[in-house]
């Protein structure tokens, strides 16, 4: 007997006719999730290394910090009854493009377009869809750079192509958009008309801070050129 034969043996067994069929569908879901894993490791491993190179260069990191999540099973069923869709893996895959998801959290607001438009030349990355809430942000005040992407993983016997939601914001936007999803996000209660602009009001001046903190990172930058060019000039 092999070893498929003696497995189908066990689960007929153990489980009977319709056990057997959820324990197929558990090992699936089960395969799927590691397929997201790794995905989201390959794509950190891609900012990382862009990180390292531009800290090289500028002598700066234009990624403060970079955190990742597998979305929960209770959150997937969730949001697939949400959508009205069947619970199944495939429609996992078919409907669901931020089960693996990455946060990229930048200095300054010009980093985030530099890192993302980096990413998305790397040849084996497939843009999916960009949603730019910086240039143009939700009406709450919330900003970021969100992309969906598609990565190939590599197995012994196959190459699966899988997607990931990436969000990239500066610290910034992540103090506001962490409170505010801590205060707020999803909850009903708090959907105050004065409580909502008063978090606007939040976000605006952090957009300000924001555009401000990047002129004057600008403008040290012209000084060293200038001092630079200056000294080279003194030694010509
Ligand atoms: P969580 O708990 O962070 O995972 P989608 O729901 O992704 O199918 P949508 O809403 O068009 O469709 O996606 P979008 O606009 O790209 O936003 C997805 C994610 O961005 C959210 O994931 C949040 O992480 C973040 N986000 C979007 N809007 C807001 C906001 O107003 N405030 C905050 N704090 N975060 C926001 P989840 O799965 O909804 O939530």
């Amino acid at each position: 007997m092999d070893k498929i034969q003696e497995r189908e043996e066990f689960l007929q067994k153990f489980f009977g006719d319709s056990n057997k069929i959820a324990f197929e569908q558990l090992k699936q879901f089960n395969e799927l999730m590691v397929r997201y894993n790794c995905a989201v490791r390959e794509i950190r491993t891609k900012f990382e290394v862009l990180n390292e190179e531009l800290s090289f260069h500028t002598s700066r990191n234009p990624i403060e910090s970079i955190s990742s999540r597998i979305k929960s099973p209770v959150s997937i069923v969730n949001k697939l009854a949400r959508l009205g869709k069947d619970l199944s893996v495939e429609a996992i895959e078919e409907n669901l493009n931020d089960v693996a998801g990455i946060r990229v959290i930048c200095s300054f607001i010009d980093d985030i377009y530099k890192v993302a438009d980096m990413l998305a030349k790397q040849d084996d990355i497939t843009v999916i869809q960009i949603k730019d809430y910086i240039q143009k942000p939700k009406l709450n005040g919330y900003r970021s750079y969100h992309m969906i992407v598609e990565v190939p993983v590599f197995f012994s016997e196959s190459k699966q192509i899988t997607r990931v939601e990436i969000q990239l914001r500066t610290v910034a936007m992540d103090f506001w958009a962490s409170l505010e999803h801590q205060m707020k996000y999803k909850k009903s209660t708090a959907d105050r008309p004065e409580i909502s602009a008063e978090l606007k009001s939040c976000a605006e001046v952090i957009a300000a801070t924001d555009a401000r903190m990047q002129g004057i990172r600008k403008r040290i930058e012209m000084l060293e050129n200038e001092c630079s060019e200056q000294k080279n000039g003194g030694v010509l």
